[in-house]
């Protein structure tokens, strides 16, 4: 709302924040969810505005989180009951999902900045510390999951740069460009990471050639793509614009163009959650889509990746991409008594199947990217000053001290 100049209901956001919002509740949140939503939410707000309120609510729900850290390999617990202050892993299992661990860096280190309690930043750079270290990576990509009691990955041999894994990458570069590029070994692992996705997920798609990124199971290639997945052409484009290498921003565009593939060929101009790529010569389509994967839950990842190509390339397509996929969530999302919903197809323009499910990340994100990206005003959130959290909370780049 404070970005989009949104100023009269931001007040009264505000008010709500002052007098109903509290966290001493007995009440089990995910750790990661929380951090990235609330936490950084606050702390972005707080930035935006200079209202200690938002500090102060940041503060308590930061150190309402902090039990998920004692555990037995200081790798956090997936859930916390911010009223009792205990922490657990999912009934299930006593694993962790890698990027959920590795996509709290930004927040509580910044929280740490803003408090001078090092608490904060100490028990995320722990988790940092011992992934770094962890056997069992591929040429720099990561497993799925991390277990809570001995801090090794389980679940080893399957890599992808979606679902479970994702933000840990883009975390790497992004912590790096927070603490002013200084934390070598963020972007070591952060290039070895790039090196590993070009050595053993990238391909190209049949019949036309559409760069993507697969996945490998146990030794096997997998055509499988999540759209998820599409935070890394803006990563890659984010990575180029602070001085990594140019390859890096021609990746950045083959992979955007594939991205937007996924919504334009689709019979709703929407895509899919996952997607499978054609490989075979003689195909006669580059992109299936299996029936369980038809779904579209509002996701931002290739709005904000085309935020970030247009504000480093000015290229119009990007926006003219990007207003295509707004009109068409306009056409097939939008609910007459307000608001937006996911959809269970996007292959039937008069099936959708409603779901009557709006995420947060919606509004957090995708109409913030959006809007972003419509603005040809580099200077609203400017990149050089700000990173945006894996929710779209823009936090500061910390001033150099030397
Ligand atoms: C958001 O919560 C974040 O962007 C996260 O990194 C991935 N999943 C959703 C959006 O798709």
């Amino acid at each position: 709302m404070w970005i989009l100049g949104l100023k009269e209901e931001f007040e009264e956001a505000k008010t709500w924040v002052a007098t109903e919002l509290t966290f001493s509740k007995n009440v089990d949140v995910n750790l990661f969810e929380s951090t990235i939503r609330i936490l950084g939410g606050l702390l972005s707000t707080y930035h935006l505005t200079g209202d200690t309120l938002f500090l102060d609510k940041a503060k308590d729900i930061g150190s309402r989180l902090m039990p998920a850290f004692n555990t037995p390999s200081k790798i956090p617990y997936s859930d916390v009951n911010i009223g009792k202050g205990t922490a657990h892993p999912p009934r299930w299992t006593s694993d962790s999902t890698v990027a959920e661990v590795t996509s709290i860096q930004l927040e509580f280190r910044e929280l740490t900045r803003l408090t001078q309690d090092p608490r904060y930043q100490a028990a995320v750079a722990e988790v940092m510390t011992q992934v770094h270290k962890l056997d069992g990576k591929l040429d720099g990509l990561v497993p799925m999951f991390i277990n809570t009691n001995n801090g090794q990955f389980t679940h080893q041999g399957i890599y992808t740069l979606g679902a479970r894994a994702d933000s840990y990458y883009e975390y790497l570069l992004k912590q790096w460009i927070q603490g002013g590029k200084k934390e070598n070994q963020l972007l070591e692992d952060y290039l070895q990471a790039i090196e590993g996705v070009k050595k053993n997920l990238l391909q190209k798609s049949s019949p036309n050639g559409l760069t993507f990124v697969g996945e490998v199971s146990h030794g096997q290639f997998s055509p499988k793509m999540d759209h998820l997945v599409c935070f890394l052409p803006g990563t890659l484009a984010l990575g180029a614009h602070n001085g990594l290498p140019d390859d890096h921003m021609d990746l950045a565009k083959q992979l955007m163009e594939t991205c937007y593939q996924m919504y334009a060929q689709m019979e709703t101009g929407l895509s899919p959650e996952i997607v499978h790529f054609n490989m075979h010569q003689g195909s006669n389509r580059d992109i299936d889509v299996k029936l369980a994967d038809r779904h579209n839950l509002l996701r931002p990842e290739t709005v904000e990746s085309l935020f970030y190509l247009y504000r480093f390339t000015k290229d119009h397509k990007y926006q003219d991409w990007g207003f295509e996929i707004l009109q068409n969530f306009n056409k097939y999302t939008k609910v007459s008594s307000g608001g937006y919903t996911s959809i269970n197809n996007v292959r039937d323009p008069d099936y959708t199947s409603p779901r009557d499910k709006m995420e947060s990340f919606f509004l957090g994100e995708t109409l913030k990217y959006l809007y972003l990206l419509f603005s040809d005003d580099p200077n609203l959130i400017s990149l050089d000053q700000y990173v945006f959290n894996t929710e779209a909370h823009p936090l500061p780049i910390w001033p150099s001290t030397a």
